[in-house]
Formats: C-alpha cells, structure tokens, sequence
C-alpha cells in the first residue's frame, strides 16, 4: 500500500521521536506461519487429534493443548457496543490546506506540509454487529486524528443534527429505537411501535426525523455521504482568544442516496455492500476523500444566529454562515485485522487537542460520561488506550498505572507526582502555559435541572429542511414516513406523528396521513396533548440549497458500476468502445449474463462473463447497457431474469443505454425503437436508445457519461407502475 511521500506528523519533544502510525501498528502485526505452536510458543505435534486414553477412550484433562484452543475461542467475542455496533473502517491521513493559527493551536492545523495519520470508522446506529449496511438509519463517521500533540477524536454523523437536546434522554431513545425488548424484533429498523411513541411524544426529534425520513438516511456508499461534528464545539488561539466552530466533512464524489426499495433489496442480496464498497474502492486505488469544513462564529456573535448554537437539534444553515474548506481526508488502507482495529478502536468525544475545546452543548457535556464507559465494559479495563490502533504517535506520560492487560513496563521507584525520586523531575508539571487549556468561559448561574427557553423551537429547522428539498426528494421524504407508519400497529401513535408534522408543513402531513386510517392532522391537537409552546423563530433563510442531494453540482462517472447484459450473438465492438470510454473515465463495467464462462459474439469470438443475474442483481449496479445484436436481444427478451434487471433499473431511476436490438428489451416498459414501429414512444429521462455506429463516433458513451454521472433520474415518471 503506498506509504504517504510527504512527512507525517510525529511527536515533538522529550527527545523520543515516535514512529508513524503504520510503523507503529506493524510492531504489532503478525503474518501466518507453518509452525503451529501454543500460545506459549511450544510447538504442536498434531492439530487434528486431541489426547485420548486409547484410540477409541476419553479425552485426558492433562490436554493442554486442547485446553488452551477451546478456551481461547470460547472467549472469542466481546461485548457490542451499546449503540454504533455494526461498523467498518479505513486508515488514511489528514492535511490541512492552510494554516489555522488565526482560530486555533491545535498542531495538525497549522502545517499544510504535515500529514496526519488517521482512521476513521463508519457505522449504523440502531442495528447489531451482524446487521444489514443499507437499512433507514443515521450513519457514523467518527475519525481518529493521531496527532503530534495526542489522539483528537471528532465522533460524528451523516446529518448535522440529533434526535435529542439533552443527554439524559438518550437512554430512552436508543431503548426505544433498538429492537422492541419482549420479542427483540425488529432488528436495525425504526418502522416499528415503540420508536414512533417516542418520536411523537418528544417534539424535538422532529428536525433530524425529516433527515432520518429523507435519502441521506440511505447513502449510495460510505464515500458519497457527508459527515459532521453536529454540536458546536470551540477553536481556541494561542493568545486564548475562542470562537465556536461547527466541522462538516464533504465528499468528493458528491452525496448520493439509494432507492427505497433499492436499499431493502441489497440489505437482502448482500448486507456488506456499504463495507464491500469501501474496501474495494480502496483496494483498486480509488481512494475515497472528503474535504473538511468549518463553519465560525465568533464569539459574541452566536446571539445574532437566531437559534441557539448550543441546541443539537439546529444546524447553521450554510446560506448563512458559509463553510470554509480548510483540507482534505484520505482514506488509502485497509485494516489488517478487522477485530484488532476496526472493533477495539475507541473513540471518545473527550479526546481533543489543545487548541479545541468543547461547547456547553448538554448533548455533547452528557457524551462524555459515557464513552469511557462504553470502553470499560467493550475492552474489559481501564488499558484500552495500550491496545495498537488506540495508541497515540507522541510519547504519553503518566502515573496511571497497573490494571487489567497492562502492556507498559514502567520503571522507577516513584510512580507519583510531585516527586524527586523519579530520575529527578522527570515527570514534573510544566509551567501552566503549555499543555491543554480549557477555555476560561465566564461561570456564574445558578444551578438549575431545566432547559434553556432558546431550545423551544422545534420545527421552524425542520420546516427548513423540507422546503430546501427537490420536488423528487419531498416525494421521497413522505413515502418513508408512510412506510413507517403504516408499520407501526397504534393508531393513536400514527395520529400524533402527523398532528407533529402539521407543524413542519400542513400539506406534508395530509400527505403522510392519507394512507393511514387516520383522521386529518391537527396542529392544535399536538401542541395541546405534549404542552409545548407553539413558538418559532422567525428564520433568517427560507431555504438552503445545501440542504437538498439532487442538483448538486460535480457529479461524476468515477467509481460507478456498469453492468453489460449480454448474450449469444452479442455485438462486440460497441461493448468494447463504450467499456474502454467508461474505464478510462474511471467507471468499473461488469459483463453479465445467464451463466459465467463465455459468450460468443456476432464476430465468432468468446467474450468473458464476469458474473451472473442471479449473483450480481441491478441493485448491485448505477446503470446498466444492453448492447446490439439481434440473437443476443432475442435471448435476452426470452428470459425472465434479464427482463426483471432491466424493470428493476428502470424503476430505481438508473442511466440504462440500448444499443441496436438491445433496445427490444425495453419493450416491456413501452419504449419504442426506430426499427420497431410496434412499440410505444415514450422519452424519458436517463434512457439512452442508439444506434451503434454513434456508439462507435464516441458521442453516445458521452450521453451516456453524462446521464450516470446524475446518479439517478429521479423525476422519472411512472415507475410505480413498474411490477419490480
Ligand atoms: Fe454516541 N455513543 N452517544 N453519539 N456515538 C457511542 O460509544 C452516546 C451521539 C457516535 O465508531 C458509544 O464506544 C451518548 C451523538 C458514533 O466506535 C456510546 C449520547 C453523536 C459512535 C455512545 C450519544 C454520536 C458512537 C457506543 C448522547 C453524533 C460510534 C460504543 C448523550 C455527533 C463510534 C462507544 C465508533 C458510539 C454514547 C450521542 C456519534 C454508548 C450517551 C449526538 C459515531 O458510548
């Protein structure tokens, strides 16, 4: 894998130069080997046979060797964590593209020189380990930063806002979002009782329930989703100076969704596809990356917001306060070892550098109790900052000491501060000026158990997000929330979701409800049942275009797979000029057809088929050809696998390009062309009907290219008509 050219961050001071973080890791990794021995390092005589009192007798209790294996596998498993248990992660690196010394000291944003090393772990919220990657959910992004000052952690999300303003009622969200308790069903899914009983009576999830609701709850891949810090956090200034700081981590490929029913089909045909893509996008050297923003307000200026900053169910919208990109994340290795890094890693909000510091977010404050804990009880004792992928780069120096799985080896007799038998004042304080500064925030409140009146404002953020949105992602947002609530079995439960929607937007809700068996939403009847204050900020924007996924700018073709369907008789050429053109512009093309082996094509030669319909589905692909060649149409026409793919992709708004006769397979869908009178006319967006010798010119792989590289067609018309 390539080693970063450029310098990567190591430590400063006390003279111990400390390796990079792969050096550092491959201290610790070990290969496979022929010679089994124990755990002890004595060498296995037989691997296949335990000992035994006689070929046929009882095992003897003297096997130690038995003994050793059974046991350790029996203590194989750890426990998942709480929340964020189905995961995958990636190492890269960190470079800033100019200083920040303005705003802040943190280290590894002053050096556009430096690369920081890093790994970043992805994950769902709701579902357990073994759970499907492509479920409705919030996604992780928590990134690792080993910098020469210490480890920063920013443990983030795919949506800038959370279900909650205080800690203390995570508990009672995440109790009713997992699997219901007396049957533990249904796994990683909100659609079900306790999740809307809750929802409905806690007004303030309704922000990030429209996020959950929209596509950026059903990321196309882990490479094309945002990410962000959510609550306000503080860059500090060498000079003590703070302002606060929102972090947005914004994809190079653009942010893309599934389809609903797209994203149900793969959680069944392969529930890795998030992780696969990850891996493989990494494995072929596409490296995926992200541009850090920030958002700054300074200090003082937080008032004139209109919301308050402190709130994490508010986002700052952008055509407010614009994101400033200041450097880029790359991710360029797989792990090694999924257990040893991608699940012992532990992240911590608390873990910063100085230079950041936190804000009085009471969903951030609340956060850091609970993560150490989270590791005690995961790593099983208080050394899990000893294991390889949590160590930091820089040396660290303290008097914790012992504890269960202790690595260091800690000389000298005085293991306290202040001391002089230490080697002198090896350990001693240095002046206050260095290390972390918390910031000197003024204090003077009375202690009060109560919330702010400033986090009142439950749905003018929510009626924002819904109007930035594209007329296809509206259509989007209600068809999740009928498909939610329509699982969910109370119908008193289904009235208040809709009577809190009156308050986003009146016909939203209408809509949501007519399928319901319900009564018509009332706005009047929500506020009177949970007593909360009809009260909205007047908003400073009406709409953010940052908020919506489609009609973004920067689409591009790179990464996306193309799947050929093809057949007996197939035309060659023009499969060669468009997969040639896609390669070169960095599209991945697959062959498939009804079989693996060959095909041979209307020139007598063998053309190499790399998967099957039954193995790789149109749920696995962007967009799809279907080349020329009258016996490799008619085979194609004939046969029902080929014909559900083509329905399939039509229906979850994919680029699909016929070529010739491959244009007979779209038959079905009432498409007509210019050799067949018989079939209906009827453009539309994203299908692409040529003639080969245009293929063979270039210009329709440039069509082509253009219309994959808008993800998905989703003005599309009629494809609930579709019977796929
Ligand atoms: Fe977490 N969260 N969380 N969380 N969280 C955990 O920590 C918790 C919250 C987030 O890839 C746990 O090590 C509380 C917001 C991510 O390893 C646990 C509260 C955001 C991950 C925990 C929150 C997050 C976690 C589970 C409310 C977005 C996965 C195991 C006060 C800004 C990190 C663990 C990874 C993981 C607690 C709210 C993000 C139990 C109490 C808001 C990305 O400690």
């Amino acid at each position: 894998m390539p080693l970063s050219k450029r310098r990567v961050a190591r430590s400063t001071g006390h003279g111990d130069r400390a390796k990079d973080k792969q050096e550092q890791l491959e201290a610790f990794t070990a290969g496979t080997t022929h010679v089994l021995t124990t755990s002890q390092g004595v060498q296995i005589p037989d691997n296949h046979n335990s000992l035994k009192a006689g070929a046929r007798g009882p095992n003897l209790s003297e096997d130690f060797i038995l003994r050793e294996k059974i046991t350790h596998f029996a203590h194989e498993r750890i426990p998942e964590r709480a929340v964020n248990a189905r995961g995958c992660a990636a190492h890269g690196y960190f470079e800033v593209y100019r200083s920040m010394v303005q705003y802040t000291s943190a280290a590894f944003l002053q050096d556009p020189d430096i690369e920081t090393p890093v790994f970043v772990r992805f994950s769902t919220l709701a579902g357990a380990r073994g759970s499907a990657d492509t479920v409705r959910d919030v996604r992780g992004f928590a990134v690792k930063f080993y910098t020469p000052e210490g480890n920063y952690d920013l443990v983030g999300n795919n949506m800038p806002v959370f279900f909650i303003q205080d800690a203390i009622k995570f508990p009672d969200l995440i109790h009713a979002l997992k699997p219901e308790p007396h049957h533990d069903m249904p796994q990683a899914a909100s659609a079900h009782d306790t999740f809307w009983d809750f929802a409905s009576l806690m007004p303030e999830t309704t922000h990030m329930l429209m996020w959950t609701m929209s596509d950026r709850a059903l990321p196309r891949s882990l490479r094309m989703m945002e990410g962000f810090g959510v609550h306000a956090f503080r860059f500090v200034n060498a000079r003590g100076s703070s302002c606060f700081v929102k972090f947005h981590w914004k994809p190079k490929l653009g942010v893309h969704g599934l389809a609903w029913d797209e994203a149900q089909k793969i959680a069944g045909k392969d529930p890795d596809f998030h992780r696969r893509d990850l891996w493989d996008a990494i494995e072929s050297g596409n490296f995926p990356e992200w541009e850090l923003g920030v958002q700054i307000v300074d200090a003082g200026k937080e008032d004139e917001l209109g919301f308050d900053i402190l709130d994490p169910t508010k986002l700052i919208p952008e055509a407010q306060v614009p994101v400033q990109i200041i450097g880029k994340l790359v991710l360029n290795r797989n792990p090694d070892n999924f257990f040893a890094e991608t699940e012992q890693v532990a992240f911590h909000p608390g873990h910063l550098v100085p230079g950041i510091d936190f804000s009085n977010d009471p969903l951030l404050q609340g956060r850091l109790l609970a993560y150490t804990d989270a590791q005690l009880s995961r790593l099983g004792g208080a050394n899990f900052h000893e294991i390889p992928i949590n160590r930091s780069v820089c040396p660290m120096h303290n008097f914790q000491r012992d504890g269960m799985h202790r690595q260091t080896i800690s000389k000298g007799r005085a293991a306290y501060e202040p001391n002089t038998l230490g080697n002198g004042m090896e350990f001693r304080v240095d002046g206050a000026a260095q290390g972390f500064q918390s910031h000197a925030e003024p204090m003077a409140s009375p202690k009060i158990r109560g919330r702010s009146p400033s986090f009142d404002d439950h749905f003018s953020q929510a009626t924002l997000f819904w109007s930035s949105q594209s007329a296809a992602e509206k259509e989007h947002i209600v068809a999740a929330f009928r498909f939610e609530l329509c699982k969910v079995e109370v119908p008193e439960i289904r009235q208040r979701v809709v009577d809190n929607l009156a308050h986003v937007d009146l016909k939203l809700a209408a809509r949501v409800a007519a399928p319901l068996g319900i009564q018509a939403p009332d706005p009047k009847a929500a506020a009177g049942r949970l007593g909360f204050r009809e009260f909205r900020i007047p908003r400073k924007v009406d709409e953010d275009p940052s908020l919506r996924m489609t009609n973004q700018p920067g689409g591009s073709v790179k990464t996306r797979k193309i799947a050929i369907l093809v057949a007996d008789g197939v035309e060659a050429a023009t499969v060669r000029r468009i997969q040639k053109d896609l390669s070169e512009a960095g599209a991945v093309c697959k062959i498939l057809s009804s079989h693996l082996g060959t095909v041979s094509t209307s020139g007598g030669r063998q053309l190499v088929v790399e998967h099957t319909f039954a193995t790789m589905p149109s749920v696995m692909f962007d967009a799809v050809l279907i080349p020329g060649g009258a016996p490799s149409a008619a085979a194609l026409c004939g046969l029902g696998e080929a014909v559900h793919f083509v329905l399939e992709a039509y229906k979850h708004c994919k680029t699909i390009c016929a070529v010739n006769e491959g244009a007979q397979l779209l038959g079905t869908l009432g498409f007509s062309h210019g050799k067949n009178p018989d079939l209906v006319a009827m453009p539309t967006p994203g299908v692409i009907i040529a003639e080969s010798r245009k293929v063979l010119d270039g210009q329709v792989t440039q069509d082509f290219q253009a219309a994959i590289a808008q993800h998905r067609h989703w003005e599309r018309l009629h494809i609930d008509a579709i019977p796929a």
